[in-house]
């Protein structure tokens, strides 16, 4: 029988990331298809943002201090902001080099993407979709006829620039395959289905790139926009 003192052991496995999402939001669901074509385990936290789950104190003080999500905790290492959590998990060696490139040349061109999204496809896609589904659901009220023209013509000017320059040459809006931008960007566009605009109309180049995302992405972006095909009452096979 040894006498041993019992050593000091293995040091306990850290617990996969905690995520923190809603898949009506397009950056979390834009994360979990990353995740999960990653490979990355994580931790399921979901929050209900039609309960108002991210608006309690308790939110605010142990998940996130911006009250939104995505967000995550990592071993409690808290970060918000959807970019900021993609190149903070591919600094960790979590997100394989296709999704979001290690040389700064690549990464770039992904980082380009990226950054003009925020306030120009995101911006104009989020608020049309506020305007004409979410906002008459929690008031009750139908918004002006001009008001939805006004945001669809400021919408589209950013779908322009989508299909004439990020589409122009490429398969991808970053290159010849796919990476996190455009996912990044579909998850945006995809979210427009529920205000019951059909992005396939007007633009051809925007519809194919589209069915090659989801093709590559599946089967985790059906999952992810499992609740957007159903209160849009269109799947992704659904005919013009
Ligand atoms: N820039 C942030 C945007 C996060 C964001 O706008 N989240 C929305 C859902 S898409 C949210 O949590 N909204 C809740 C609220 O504003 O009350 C990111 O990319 O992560």
């Amino acid at each position: 029988m040894s006498t041993a003192a019992p050593g000091p052991g293995p040091a306990p496995a850290p617990s996969p990331v905690h995520y923190y999402y809603d898949l009506m939001s397009q950056p979390s669901r834009a994360l979990f298809i990353i995740f999960r074509l990653s490979g990355m385990p994580f931790q399921d936290c979901v929050v209900a943002l039609r309960n108002g789950e991210h608006l309690t104190d308790e939110y605010k003080t142990n998940i996130n201090r911006f009250q939104r999500v995505p967000c995550i905790n990592d071993n409690g290492y808290k970060l918000a902001e959807s970019v900021a959590i993609l190149r903070y998990l591919s600094a960790k060696g979590k997100i394989p080099e296709h999704l979001y490139p290690k040389y700064f040349v690549d990464q770039a061109r992904v980082d380009e993407f990226l950054e003009w999204q925020h306030m120009t496809l995101r911006i104009t896609c989020a608020l049309y979709f506020r305007t004409v589904w979410l906002e008459p659901l929690l008031t009750g009220r139908t918004p002006k006829e001009d008001k939805i023209e006004k945001l669809r013509m400021q919408m589209e000017l950013n779908l322009d620039v989508i299909e004439d320059v990020w589409l122009q040459n490429s398969d991808f809006v970053s290159g010849s395959t796919l990476t996190a931008a455009d996912i990044f960007a579909a998850c945006e566009i995809e979210q427009t289905r529920m205000a019951d605009y059909d992005v396939r109309i007007k633009y051809p180049k925007i519809r194919a790139w589209l069915k090659r995302v989801r093709q590559t992405c599946n089967p985790h972006y059906d999952v992810a926009h499992e609740f957007v095909y159903k209160i849009s009452g269109t799947g992704p096979q659904a005919k013009l």
